[in-house]
């Protein structure tokens, strides 16, 4: 019996990790191959080439899945971190700050939000400066939110959104260094950056969102805390290898030519082929030396004869 209780407790207990597990691991990572793209609300080529995160987690205070959908996708270079976001809606309303209604948030209607980390600190309150909540309506217009402070002008120079048919097309661009006030004076490879990005879906423009999506944060608490963002690593690979960039030349074939012997370092070996003059000098000295040698043995036997 006791032994049952036991194995009760140590199921339960694995039962609780596990959850505590899934829940810590709902945070999203990725990594941001260098790259630059023009800030005008169109997709550039670029683009094509950068792998596409989805915005899906849906908001657990909306609850809805209104059938909007969308992905974000990143770049950097130099100081500056890029983002692209598209959604697509079927029911696309303008949202702006100056309209005339308490819902003039980019988190109200259709809009979208970016939270910000870039020394990825993940404290749990914006209390940093490089922590930074700010979000864009449809109309392009930027709004930074009461979490973190940047300069408005300077992320409104760098963003732009469009609407092209049932897409709304974000791009921002985001000089690291300058949000982080100087903490983080120049961005290099193996950087990493808290990130989370939400996208708010309205069906009306007056009414308060109908439903919102998240890419790392599934309790819709990264406005509240950096700690719930996802994160970025920048890495030193090229979205575009230098290869695509530059077309390779034609290889023409080479012209025939005599082909010369291979030239080598090494001594090559000395082989002696008598020539067909040398043959003629060695035959003579053979033949002199016979006719010394003769005249000598000739000499010796008239000696001889005359003694
Ligand atoms: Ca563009
Ligand atoms: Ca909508």
């Amino acid at each position: 019996m006791q032994k049952n209780r036991i194995i009760f407790i140590v199921l339960c207990f694995l039962f609780i990790l596990s959850t505590v597990t899934i829940s810590v691991s709902a945070e999203e990572k990725t990594d941001i191959k260098k790259g630059v793209a023009v800030i005008d609300g169109v997709i550039d080529e670029i683009w094509d080439k950068v792998e596409a995160n989805p915005i899906n987690k849906i908001n657990p205070n909306t609850g809805e899945d209104s059938g909007t959908t969308g992905y974000w996708k990143g770049l950097w270079s130099g100081n500056d971190l890029y983002i692209l976001i598209v959604v697509t809606d079927a029911n696309i309303v303008t949202m702006n700050a100056n309209q005339d209604d308490e819902n003039r948030l980019p988190n109200a209607g259709d809009g979208v939000e970016i939270y910000l980390d870039v020394l990825n600190e993940k404290g749990d309150a914006y209390e940093n400066v490089g922590e930074l909540h700010y979000g864009m309506f449809t109309t392009g217009q930027v709004h930074i939110f009461d979490n973190g402070v940047a300069d408005i002008d300077m992320l409104s120079q760098n963003s732009k959104a469009s609407v092209n048919g049932n897409q709304i097309i974000y791009e921002f661009k985001m000089p690291l260094d300058i949000i982080s006030g100087g903490r983080l004076p120049s961005v290099s490879a193996g950087h990493k950056v808290g990130l989370d990005v939400q996208i708010c879906d309205s069906d009306t423009g007056t009414d308060w969102r109908i439903a919102a999506y998240n890419w790392s944060d599934d309790e819709d608490l990264a406005w509240k805390a950096p700690s719930y963002f996802g994160t970025i690593t920048l890495i030193d690979v090229e979205a575009v290898p230098a290869a695509e960039e530059v077309e390779e030349p034609e290889v023409q074939p080479a012209p025939q030519e005599e082909q010369a012997p291979p030239a080598t370092d090494a001594p090559a070996a000395t082989v002696i082929v008598p020539q067909t003059g040398d043959a003629g000098i060695y035959l003579l000295l053979i033949l002199a030396a016979v006719a010394a040698c003769g005249a000598v043995a000739l000499g010796k036997k008239r000696k001889a004869d005359k003694y």
